[in-house]
């Protein structure tokens, strides 16, 4: 029986993986390095440490951690810059239908995302009055495919774990959804995102009844 739908962010709700590259690909130039769209793909649904040390790796850097340090901050502040002049009509196709859905279904609506930032590009584009609970990058310890982020989302809306449906674009978060013992929806295609029960191009292929016709127990 699901009670609750428990969402990632980017590539979920809303396209913020292009900002993320354009900030990243600024900080490759100044290290002299290339760094390309399909690089970028390695750091969907990862931490911005963890990206940092994929993007160095891929130039072939060994940095210290005070300098390591600095150039996340460099990027992040960049990367704010993007997201401080977003606005609604960034919210990807069928997002907003799927949530009014879930709201007057009365399932219960949690984020659980990887971003320190989510507050800033929920804010933005008017999406905070849609979650009952909301757990972000700030909120965690453990990155993705850890369970953490969707255990305490859950947590925190009251709900059992087995009550509960992940959305994800990413593969390490599938498999948290999966070691947290939740159902997932793969929003992406069959070939990265196989082992999620259902997957879906994007949220305008899903609504409550496709779900529960999906999940039904
Ligand atoms: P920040 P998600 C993730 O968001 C992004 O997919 C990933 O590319 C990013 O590095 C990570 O958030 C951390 O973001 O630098 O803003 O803290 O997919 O978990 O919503
Ligand atoms: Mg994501």
């Amino acid at each position: 029986d699901i009670k609750a739908c428990l969402f990632d962010l980017d590539g979920v709700l809303v396209d913020t993986a292009k900002y993320h590259y354009i900030a990243w690909k600024e900080l490759a130039d100044q290290l002299g390095f290339e760094f390309t769209e399909k690089d970028n793909e390695r750091l969907k649904g990862v931490s911005r440490a963890a990206s940092l040390n994929i993007l160095l790796e891929i130039g072939g850097l060994t940095l210290d951690d005070a300098e390591k340090a600095r150039l996340a901050e460099s990027k992040n502040n960049r990367y704010v810059e993007y997201i401080s002049a977003m606005d609604s009509s960034e919210i990807l196709p069928g997002a907003l239908a799927f949530l009014e859905d879930c709201r007057s279904q009365d399932l219960r609506i949690a984020l659980g995302s990887a971003s320190k930032n989510a507050m800033t590009i929920l804010n933005n584009t008017g999406l905070t009055p849609y979650f009952d609970a909301i757990i972000d990058g700030t909120k965690t310890s453990a990155a993705k495919p850890d369970p953490e982020v969707f255990l305490l989302g859950a947590e925190a809306l009251g709900i059992s774990p087995v009550n509960c449906v992940v959305f994800e674009d990413a593969e390490a978060g599938i498999e948290a959804a999966r070691r947290a013992g939740m159902a997932s929806v793969g929003i992406g295609s069959p070939e990265t995102l196989g082992t999620a029960a259902l997957v879906v191009p994007s949220l305008l292929e899903m609504s409550v009844a496709r779900l529960k016709e999906a999940f039904a127990s």
